[in-house]
């Protein structure tokens, strides 16, 4: 895998609106806007946070009770990925006998700390139950299916993503021979489509290593199928590059361009398992910039906190040494995130090459993607005014998303619809499953008009709930609203 990316700055607008009304706002116009836009982050999660983004870790549970450890996780980042526990060998040790225990303590320890979880993996050829030896054909597959259904079914609406299927391709570009390849070709896109079924809410990912270097055959193999999975309409959202750089392995000139390459298919790609060997500063930046400069990179996951609790310690390729202190590239990172702010200004021009939202309104929402407030300029300040949501036009009705704090915030894969068809009807937000980033205008009836696919606002975080908090972002008193 070869060296370094070409940054191309990620735009800070969304595209323009297109029709059908969304939403009807006590309120007369609607801006969104950064809270510290300009202001440096000191963590991780809060740097990749200003453009929209997340930072994770894998985290082990068996590390949980060391507290250096628990309180730089804490600390530094808002997603995590278990980094065996969520595993086939781990959830169903003996045939239909579930064990989400150690999943689950990582969900919660995760959960409670207002961080997000991806779901790592389900269709793998390694780690799985030792049962699963004595079958083939028809009976794995159906296995595949079984295991797939039930733990989606546990962890239903409350993960980010799920990797659906893990390390499916050789080298070479072909399918990894593997049990599960033997069953047929279409074993892949089986696991997809039952993990579309077992749970909508959560985003659907394919996952490789060496998938890094666009010229690379492996890469181009994957590319193949993705490519072939959105034309065929097999639901997929999202392709993981584990970004091992190891062994050989660096980072590629190229990397930026695979990147946007997958994005362009209309999947959302993340780094998913990073490290590298002797934690190159500039691999590190290299690689972080090429994320920020892909508006479709969502986030970036180290496999790991401290050197020490590496899969290959003896390498040393995490951010945070074996003291837990802070390495220089943690600062390599924590400086390219910022440098990338994303803080959605409407008042500063959009960069070069994208296209800029409606203007001279005065009345429109700018940012969904990179910012994470609504705001209501010249609106009450009066907690408790109130939100009036229409229907989105039929569009499947979703479950709550909420952060902790009870804030909705946005983001770039969930959406706020309404259930029903009326003014007033009761709102209920859900994932939009990889639909592009949207943005809103509000015309002069105070109707959120025009977001862009499907008409949604996209949102993120977790838990249920009934009622969305709205900050001010421009340093003002926090306003609520409820919706009605
Ligand atoms: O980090 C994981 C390590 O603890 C396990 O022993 C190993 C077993 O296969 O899996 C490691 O995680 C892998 C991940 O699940 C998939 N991509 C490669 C990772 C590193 O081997």
């Amino acid at each position: 895998m070869a060296p370094s990316s070409s940054p191309r700055r990620r735009s800070r607008w969304l595209r323009p609106l297109l029709g059908g009304a969304v939403a009807a706002l006590t309120a007369v116009g609607v801006g969104l806007v950064m809270p510290d836009a300009n202001a440096a982050a000191s963590t991780l999660g809060a740097a990749a946070a200003q453009s929209g983004r997340y930072f994770g870790t894998a985290i082990a549970a068996s590390r949980l009770g060391d507290s250096t450890y628990s309180t730089i996780a804490g600390r530094e980042f808002n997603m995590i990925t278990a980094e065996n526990e969520m595993k086939p060998d781990a959830t169903e040790p003996q045939r239909g006998v579930f064990n989400f225990s150690a999943g689950d303590q990582i969900y919660n320890w995760a959960t409670q700390r207002g961080m997000r979880v991806r779901g790592h993996t389900l269709a793998w050829h390694a780690q799985q139950p030792s049962w699963w030896s004595g079958l083939s054909g028809s009976g794995l597959r159906q296995a595949m299916i079984d295991h797939i259904n039930g733990v989606m079914a546990h962890y239903k609406g409350k993960l980010y993503a799920w990797d659906v299927v893990n390390e499916a391709f050789a080298e070479n570009g072909s399918r990894r021979s593997s049990n599960l390849q033997n069953t047929g070709n279409d074993w892949i896109e089986v696991a997809f489509r039952t993990a579309r079924a077992a749970d909508p809410s959560v985003k659907l990912c394919y996952n490789d290593y060496n998938i890094e270097n666009w010229t690379y055959a492996k890469t181009q193999g994957v590319y193949t199928m993705i490519r072939d999975f959105k034309s065929r309409g097999v639901p997929i959202d999202c392709v993981g590059l584990q970004t091992h750089f190891t062994g050989g392995s660096s980072l590629p000139g190229n990397f930026q361009t695979t990147l946007s390459s997958f994005a362009a298919l209309g999947v959302d790609v993340a780094l998913t398992e990073v490290d590298v060997t002797n934690s190159s500063t500039s691999q590190y930046a290299g690689l972080t910039q090429a994320c920020v400069n892909v508006p479709r990179c969502v986030g970036i996951t180290v496999w790991g906190v401290r050197d020490s609790d590496s899969w290959r310690s003896s390498e040393s390729p995490l951010l945070f040494d074996g003291g837990g202190n802070k390495k220089a590239a943690y600062n390599s990172v924590l400086n390219v995130l910022n440098s990338a702010g994303g803080g959605t200004d409407p008042t500063s021009p959009p960069p070069s090459g994208t296209t800029p939202p409606p203007s001279g309104t005065g009345q429109r929402i700018v940012g969904a993607q990179s910012g994470r407030c609504v705001d209501v300029p010249n609106a009450s300040q009066t907690s408790g005014t109130r939100v009036q949501l229409y229907d989105c036009n039929g569009q499947t009705n979703q479950a709550w998303t909420l952060t902790s704090s009870r804030t909705l915030t946005v983001y770039g894969s969930m959406c706020l619809d309404a259930a029903g068809s009326g003014n007033g009807s009761a709102v209920q937000i859900y994932s939009c499953n990889g639909q592009a980033n949207q943005q809103w205008t509000v015309n002069s009836s105070g109707t959120i008009t025009g977001v862009q696919s499907g008409r949604c606002l996209d949102v993120w975080g977790t838990g249920n709930g009934q009622q969305v908090q709205i900050y001010d972002c421009n340093g003002q008193a926090n306003q609520r609203f409820s919706l009605s």
